[in-house]
């Protein structure tokens, strides 16, 4: 596989690029460039460059708003809601993370409900900014139908990731950041490209036979995480950031899609929480010692350990030249 070392301002400008000659605004490529480069800087490849040919290819079919101006306004004082106007969601992030921060630290507990929104990204840049403020943090998002339910072969699931944050006043905040599918689907793609099996159990082929072979598990669908527990998850995902935020489930999102290549129109789920509120104040001492105690686990590591690590690297990063071309072709 052949290479080029970027830089983290290089890999900024070259999303920018892509972006704003696909059709986005300054605001909007500037959003969405950031959380690119931010991906690059902490090795989550799957949602770095590599996505930048969908990212493009859904403002040139028209299907995500460029110039989108998404707005927040408050259905209660702890049910925030953000209409995404049909943008890509890191400028909606930008735009109402800080007030559901002002609500959770206020009442202890608030939601924020993002519509007629594309995510296209991984999902710790919002719950670890919300952690960074001093809060605990779940969010979620469906997809398209990839993933088969515990039991089935036809893909119903989203690939569905979930991201929980808790904050560490001497320390960077706890995240895990997760596809419930048994592997992301942009890991399936980036194998497929590679011409690199993946293990068994990661997904059926259309026939809904096993396989290893990732071109096959993208004609045909994903398996969840953990069995029927994983399974679960994944449903209750669809339920979040689907009909309980006002949006819809994976399967009637891809109804609604023209099939570009980028995200689907979708919902997101964020629940902010204080952690100083809800214990009384107590909760620093019992949760450094919980995590003191598990980090000294042999064997253990702890969720965000190693995108903290890769994040120290202040060097260039090397980008597969199969991929560059491919960017420069998709904005084209
Ligand atoms: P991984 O399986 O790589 O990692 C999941 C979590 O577990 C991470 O927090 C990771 O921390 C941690 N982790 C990984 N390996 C270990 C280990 N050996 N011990 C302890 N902790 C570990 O993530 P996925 O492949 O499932 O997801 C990748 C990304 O895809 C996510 O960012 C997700 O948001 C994104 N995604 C986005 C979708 C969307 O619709 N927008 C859909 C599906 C996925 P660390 O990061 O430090 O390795
Ligand atoms: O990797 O499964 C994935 C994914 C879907 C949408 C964005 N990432």
């Amino acid at each position: 596989m052949s290479t080029t070392q970027l830089t983290l301002a290089e890999i900024f400008s070259i999303a920018q690029d892509a972006l704003t000659q696909a059709g986005a605004n300054k605001e909007n490529a500037d959003a969405v460039a950031n959380t690119v480069m931010r991906a690059e800087r902490d090795g989550s490849h799957s949602h770095g460059l590599f996505r930048i040919p969908g990212y493009a290819a859904s403002l040139q079919s028209g299907k995500v708003n460029g110039n989108a101006d998404p707005k927040l306004h408050s259905r209660t004082a702890v049910a925030l809601h953000c209409d995404g106007d049909l943008g890509y969601a890191p400028l909606a992030h930008q735009r109402c993370l800080e007030s559901l921060a002002e609500a959770a630290h206020e009442n202890g507990v608030a939601v924020l409900s993002i519509t007629r929104t594309h995510h296209f990204a991984a999902l710790w840049p919002e719950t670890e900014a919300l952690a960074e403020r001093g809060l605990t943090a779940i969010s979620c998002v469906s997809y398209m139908p990839s993933v088969a339910p515990f039991g089935a072969a036809k893909p119903l699931y989203g690939t569905n990731p979930l991201s929980f944050a808790w904050p560490r006043p001497d320390a960077p905040p706890l995240v895990f950041d997760m596809a419930t599918a048994a592997m992301a689907m942009g890991d399936v793609q980036i194998a497929a490209r590679d011409d690199r099996p993946v293990p068994l159990g990661t997904g059926l082929d259309e026939n809904g036979e096993p396989t290893t072979a990732p071109a096959e598990i993208i004609k045909g669908m994903l398996l969840p995480f953990g069995g029927h527990k994983g399974s679960h998850i994944a449903m209750m995902i669809e339920l979040l950031a689907g009909p309980l935020v006002g949006e819809t489930a994976s399967f009637a999102s891809k109804e609604r899609d023209n099939g570009d290549g980028g995200p689907p129109q979708g919902g997101q789920f964020i629940l902010a929480m204080s952690p100083e509120i809800l214990s009384g104040g107590v909760w620093q001492a019992q949760s450094k010692e919980f995590l003191k105690r598990l980090g000294a686990l042999d064997g253990v590591r702890l969720p965000a350990e190693r995108r903290y690590r890769n994040r120290h690297d202040k060097g260039p990063r090397e980008i597969n030249n199969a991929l560059l071309d491919k960017i420069s072709a998709s904005s084209r």
